[in-house]
């Protein structure tokens, strides 16, 4: 992570709070405890005790350049969260999370505003497909094209809707 610096130049610092042996695919900053510090979360597919998980951790920040990691998501896949955004999704003040799959799934996590999220588990349905039709949670499913179609449509919506989304 790099850090700016008042004399315009970078400072990296190390981030040992992340998992060992993971990927990260996808990091968005915000302050989702309200503390005034601004916290990470992080999607990342790890390879550990011989299992690939993939998932979303928490990073909050504390003072001296330590992280709290609090973890969100996992799924015992390697088609887990690739991208990830922040925004605040109801207006309610606090900052909400939303991480797409690669398997093309979208997952929205809403913020209390204290560094916890509750995961939103009944997404509107925008596809052409029967109302009665079950959209799959779960990351190693696997979705429908028309469920595709609407992760990626929905997707775009929020990328819109969101004056400044962070994506990395
Ligand atoms: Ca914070
Ligand atoms: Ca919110």
């Amino acid at each position: 992570m790099n850090l700016w610096k008042p004399d315009n130049t970078w400072k990296a610092v190390d981030v040992n709070e992340l998992r060992p042996m993971a990927y990260v695919w996808s990091v968005a900053a915000a302050d989702f405890d309200g503390d005034g510090r601004t916290d990470l979360a992080v999607a990342y597919t790890s390879f550990e005790l011989g299992t690939w998980r993939s998932g979303v951790d928490v990073l909050l920040s504390r003072p001296g350049g330590y992280w709290e990691r609090h973890p969100l998501f996992a799924a015992a896949t390697r088609k887990g969260p690739v991208a990830l955004a922040t925004g605040d999704l109801e207006g309610n003040g606090h900052k909400d999370l939303v991480a797409v799959t690669a398997a093309g799934e979208t997952l929205v996590f809403l913020g209390n505003g204290k560094g916890s999220f509750t995961r939103q588990k009944t997404l509107r349905r925008h596809s052409p497909e029967p109302a009665a039709a079950p959209m799959s949670n779960s990351p190693t499913s696997t979705a429908t094209a028309g469920t595709r179609w609407w992760s990626r449509s929905r997707t775009s919506l929020i990328y819109t809707d969101i004056a400044r989304p962070t994506v990395v």
